[in-house]
């Protein structure tokens, strides 16, 4: 026989694999798990800190990547994926260095622990530690595309779009339980969108079987009823089967047929990380069972029958590979771990700065006309003009829309929010725009997050902020996070606008929640509260603009008031944060608030002057974090006393971390305590009765100004 008329023999045998790529493929998941075996020998040694091993999933890794396209496809992958990111071009020295918690990591900058993958070069997003996040961003990456193919605008603004990508999501079996899972396969195959589900099932999620996880143990059969979803099943051990099914995955994709999701069946054979042992709950028979599928060995003994290579050649290829990989090891010891001082590095962008003058036309409004305006409509304006000004910002949430069905669009008024915020800019710019998303936060801010990171910019609406607790995963860990433990390289800059607070007369325990210090907590994470229409419109204009996430908190009090109108201040008005306004000069007592304290503090403060003769400097902090430190200290050396006054409950709120700083910075210039208004440390009820004790209202600051004052 011709030796072409045998490779094609021998590939139709394999299903069209070559030699050549079985042995590549047999190279690169041997040396996946001597990376893992070394770096469990560095580990005992104490040289490295953590070590969680993609043993048993090599196989997967190597098949699904033979089918992909490094820096052309998307990949948001997991923890086992070592063998994958080795096939996608990785070098074991860029995982031993993670492992070292090396500067020169190039995922996280020795800021994650190893095994938490990303690399810009082959478009591997970055890896966090929670299970089931990345399913949402995944979403949003392929949706960044959809929106390119919609928008001719957007086509030189989001690099490395591709007619034709893949995103490719990694998960384990007890991962899919999580919540996430399940609203992405609602959107992905909703939208139709080209990702491709690897479900890579060993069996386990720690110490809890597949059964114990998933209804009827197996998640393929599970999810067999998604609309449009391609579904395959494999045996992950074996490469050529694997290569087989997630051929047929990965061109069910590429071809635009919509989402589609590989179940491949796996092994565990190193336990799930050095702190479990797996013999605590597995019986010998079963461990019996599950070495002999090793994928390697399963792979070894494939490339011996099949005469593709002699078991010298293949001892020779392992010895090289350990060779190379023990070299990785003591090279990746040899570099040196972050220096101190880069400990804050990468928290919020290095190029632009919110609180600088670039993003400072405060004293340069240009108004449009003398048009009186709500809050509601300023906030409107800006969304209308940074639609009009940049195509990569889209719009969407729950309601934001004016009617989803375009049909309805010329005969009707439009919603366009349940504030009414976001009314026409549908109609205006199109529902490829400006959008409804499901009734899921964690989708709307996961969604946002994975366009984000492909340069899109996601001005979502959370309507309620009472209801943003699923969505808490998204932001604190992977939102706030993006731009730190991928040491620059990623970054998230979602706008999350949010309605918030109380005084509504009714609006009980779930529509009045305010709650700004829990989002302030978050490295990474700039959080507003505009307490008038202009400022509302400056500020979000700089949150767009910004490239670091921003919370944007809307009182749902404040939107329509006479008190807070203003003028439209024209489309480039822009108000830097961390910069406080003093609303009313004095020099008896400095008083410290946002949001809708700020009128309340005005009306006691003017009687405080007119009553008392007490003369009340009223600071509006505007933007929480970053917070004005500056314009307090200033306002404190000149009264000597402060009071801090707030909407949320009084224990562990702004003021308690506001005071603890003038304590700390101050003390010399102070001539009495620092005192706190705020909410009672309860939820705001619904009789009105009970909530105007609960809420601080102008006689509560009225009286603690007049005591402090005469301190
Ligand atoms: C949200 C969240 N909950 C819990 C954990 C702790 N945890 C890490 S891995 C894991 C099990 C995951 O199992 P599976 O998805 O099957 O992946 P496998 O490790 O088996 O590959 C758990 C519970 C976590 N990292 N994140
Ligand atoms: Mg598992």
């Amino acid at each position: 026989m011709a030796t072409q008329d045998r490779e094609i023999t021998v590939r139709a045998d394999l299903e069209g694999l070559s030699p050549a790529q079985l042995l590549r493929f047999y190279r690169i998941m041997v040396t996946s798990r001597r990376i893992d075996d070394r770096e469990m020998s560095l580990k005992r040694q104490n040289k490295i800190f953590f070590q969680i091993s993609g043993a048993g999933h090599e196989a997967i890794g190597v098949a699904v990547a033979e089918h992909c396209i490094p820096a052309h496809d998307w990949f948001f992958l997991y923890y086992r994926d070592r063998a994958f990111t080795l096939a996608l071009g990785q070098a074991p020295l860029e995982h031993l260095l993670q492992a070292v918690g090396a500067e020169a990591d190039p995922a996280s900058g020795g800021r994650q622990m190893p095994a938490h993958y990303g690399d810009a070069r082959y478009n591997i997003a970055s890896t966090s530690s929670p299970t089931g996040t990345q399913f949402l961003q995944a979403v949003g990456a392929a949706e960044a595309g959809l929106r390119v193919t919609q928008n001719p605008a957007l086509g030189d603004l989001i690099e490395r779009f591709e007619e034709d990508e893949v995103v490719v999501v990694t998960t384990g079996d007890g991962t899919t339980s999580e919540g996430e899972f399940w609203e992405s396969l609602n959107s992905a195959c909703n939208l139709g969108l080209p990702v491709a589900y690897v479900v890579e099932d060993n069996g386990y999620a720690i110490s809890v079987p597949v059964e114990v996880q998933t209804a009827g143990g197996s998640i393929s059969k599970l999810v067999g009823g998604f609309p449009g979803l391609h579904v395959v099943e494999c045996d992950g051990t074996d490469v050529m089967d694997t290569y087989r099914a997630a051929g047929e995955v990965v061109r069910w994709v590429r071809e635009r047929k919509g989402p589609a999701l590989l179940h491949a069946h796996c092994v565990r054979p190193y336990s799930h990380s050095m702190s479990d042992d797996e013999r605590m709950y597995r019986t010998d028979e079963e461990l019996a069972a599950q070495d002999a599928r090793d994928p390697l060995k399963r792979t070894r003994d494939l490339l011996l029958e099949r005469g593709i290579a002699t078991a010298e050649e293949l001892d020779a290829l392992e010895g090289d590979v350990e060779r190379e990989v023990g070299e990785a090891a003591d090279q990746a010891l040899a570099y040196s771990q972050p220096a101190p001082e880069t400990a804050l590095r990468h928290l919020y962008s290095e190029d632009a700065d919110p609180t600088g003058p670039d993003f400072d036309t405060e004293d340069a409004p240009e108004y449009r006309d003398d048009r009186s305006l709500t809050m509601v409509d300023l906030l409107n304006a800006c969304m209308r003009d940074e639609l009009e000004r940049d195509p990569r910002v889209v719009v969407f949430g729950q309601d934001v829309a004016d009617a989803s069905r375009e049909g309805a669009l010329a005969a009707v008024k439009g919603k366009g929010g349940v504030f009414k915020v976001t009314h026409g800019l549908q109609a205006r710019f199109g529902s490829h725009r400006v959008y409804n998303s499901p009734l899921a936060e964690a989708n709307i801010v996961g969604r946002a997050a994975g366009m984000a990171l492909r340069g899109m910019k996601p001005v979502v609406e959370i309507q309620f902020f009472d209801y943003i607790w699923p969505a808490m995963m998204q932001i604190r860990n992977e939102l706030a996070t993006m731009r730190y433990r991928s040491n620059g390289t990623y970054a998230a800059p979602v706008v999350i606008r949010v309605t918030y607070g109380g005084y509504l007369k009714g609006g009980g325990i779930y529509h009045s929640q305010t709650g700004e210090s829990i989002f302030a907590h978050c490295p990474g994470l700039h959080v507003v509260l505009p307490a008038t229409a202009e400022d509302a419109n400056g500020l979000l204009r700089t949150a767009i603009r910004c490239e670091d996430p921003v919370l944007f908190l809307e009182h749902k009090h404040l939107y329509r008031q006479v008190y807070n109108k203003g003028r439209d201040p024209g489309p480039d008005y822009m108000i830097p944060f961390g910069k406080a306004k003093v609303v009313r000069e004095g020099s008896d007592l400095t008083l410290v608030t946002c949001g809708a304290l700020v009128k309340r503090s005005l009306d006691a403060a003017r009687v405080a002057a007119e009553n008392h003769g007490m003369d009340v400097e009223v600071l509006d902090l505007r933007t929480v974090q970053p917070l004005d430190m500056e314009r307090i200290a200033a306002s404190v050396k000149k009264t000597g006393k402060l009071l801090i006054v707030h909407e949320d409950s009084l224990s562990w709120g702004i003021g308690s971390e506001i005071a603890a700083r003038v304590a700390d910075e101050l003390f010399p210039w102070l001539d009495g305590p620092v005192r706190r208004v705020a909410s009672k440390d309860t939820w705001v009820a619904y009789a009105p009765d009970l909530e105007e004790v609960i809420l601080p209202q102008t006689p509560d600051v009225l009286a603690a100004i007049v005591e402090l004052a005469s301190y």
